[in-house]
């Protein structure tokens, strides 16, 4: 059998599927406000983005002073579920804060 012949078994095709997947990076960036607390920029960054104090507030100064920035690069899957967590925290807080999705 040739090398690349689709196999029959559903674990060797995902194997196969894996080993061919091209890199799925996202950056998940931060959007600025005028409303969103700064020290609550912070805490998220460090709760979900896992970021030390320095880098978070390091991101949150590049949002605000320049109007966006990344928080981290990640899987699609991871990106989407950290944008909903920061989100929803967020409006759970009573703030616009916006996170979006870019592929990097
Ligand atoms: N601009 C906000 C303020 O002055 C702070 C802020 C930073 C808001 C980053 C959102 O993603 C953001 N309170």
């Amino acid at each position: 059998m040739a090398a690349d012949t689709p196999r029959t078994t559903g674990d060797v095709l995902e194997k196969q599927k894996e080993s061919l997947k091209v890199p799925d990076s996202w950056k998940v960036v931060l959007l600025n406000d005028d409303y969103t607390p700064m020290d609550f920029v912070i805490e998220i960054l460090e709760s979900i983005f896992h970021r030390t104090p320095a880098e978070a507030y390091r991101i949150m100064m590049q949002v605000h002073t320049q109007g966006s920035g990344i928080a981290g690069v990640y899987t699609h899957e991871v990106a989407e579920t950290k944008v909903t967590d920061a989100v929803e925290l967020a409006r759970n807080a009573g703030y616009p804060l916006q996170a979006i999705m870019e592929q990097a």
